[in-house]
């Protein structure tokens, strides 16, 4: 671990006013369910500093999203001594304060199992809310390892809150969960290898104007992203999830997010940096007022 702890993402404290900038920053280092490699607890103040190496001008965008937008990190949730229920309703509440106070709430994690609550609290404020679930694991089964809180069940939780679901980047899910699928649940699946073969066809009409998205780092390719819990191979390119991004934020209107499951390899700085590049990517596309083509 370095010994510089960065605080706020970009680590340029002038644009990280918390009641100016549009966009705040949830550090979630939520871990109770992990199964494979443990470590995503970590995730976030990885992220953190590695983002303080980023270029803050973006070469696609032609701006500083940084200076235009502001970005504030609020401290990192404490889930000390917190059951995982607990936990989820804490990190669900640092996101409805944020919602409150009309800025933009993105958590990083932390695993896949924290976005559960922020999902509910927003469509608590955006009853029409859809989710986009972007991930290697269709993350539909009942329960996993006799927790039904676990990771491997998220978009089951949140396809039972009545909100539905638009997975993307899937290669790994189970015959109990195909046949949930099949038995009319409110899901769409977009598989990665149809993005391998450039077939990927993404369901718009779907989705309704106000969409959170999930995203966890395994739907990227283990070869560009491996610090993560489940490295499933295949997945999403750098550029293919980039354009998939755009196409999200210039169809929908993303009104909070996440990104989880960044579970750090001691000493491989790329897949950190990697994450970062990714959600300073996202917030430049989500607050461009025009996109360049
Ligand atoms: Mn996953």
């Amino acid at each position: 671990m370095r010994e510089h702890i960065i605080r706020q993402f970009l680590d340029e404290p002038q644009y990280s006013h918390p009641d100016k900038a549009r966009v705040t920053i949830i550090p979630a280092p939520l871990e109770y369910t992990v199964s494979y490699m443990q470590g995503t607890r970590h995730g976030p103040q990885a992220i953190l500093n590695a983002s303080s190496q980023l270029e803050l001008y973006d070469e696609e965008l032609e701006c500083s999203p940084l200076e235009e937008v502001g970005i504030y990190t609020r401290p990192a949730l404490d889930y000390r001594g917190l059951d995982h229920a607990s936990a989820l309703k804490l990190t669900g509440q640092a996101v409805r304060e944020v919602l409150e106070r009309g800025q933009f709430p993105l958590l990083i994690g932390g695993e896949h199992s924290l976005s559960l609550e922020p999902v509910a609290v927003a469509r608590e404020f955006f009853p029409d809310l859809t989710v986009i679930h972007i991930d290697a694991h269709g993350d539909l089964r009942a329960e996993y390892e006799g927790s039904p809180l676990s990771h491997a069940c998220i978009a089951r939780r949140v396809l039972e809150l009545g909100i539905p679901v638009l997975e993307i980047g899937i290669r790994s899910i189970s015959a109990e969960e195909m046949d949930f699928l099949r038995s009319g649940a409110d899901a769409a699946i977009v598989w990665a290898r149809d993005f391998a073969r450039g077939q990927a066809h993404i369901p718009w009409e779907r989705l309704s104007e106000h969409t959170y998205v999930t995203f966890d780092l395994d739907a990227l390719d283990p070869a560009e992203m491996p610090a993560v819990g489940t490295p499933e191979p295949g997945g999403l390119s750098w550029y293919q999830a980039l354009e998939l991004l755009r196409e999200i934020y210039q169809r929908t209107t993303v009104v909070a997010q996440d990104v989880v499951e960044l579970c750090p390899i001691p000493g491989q700085i790329r897949a950190d940096f990697l994450a970062a590049r990714l959600i300073y990517k996202m917030i430049g596309y989500r607050f461009s007022a025009q996109l360049p083509e």
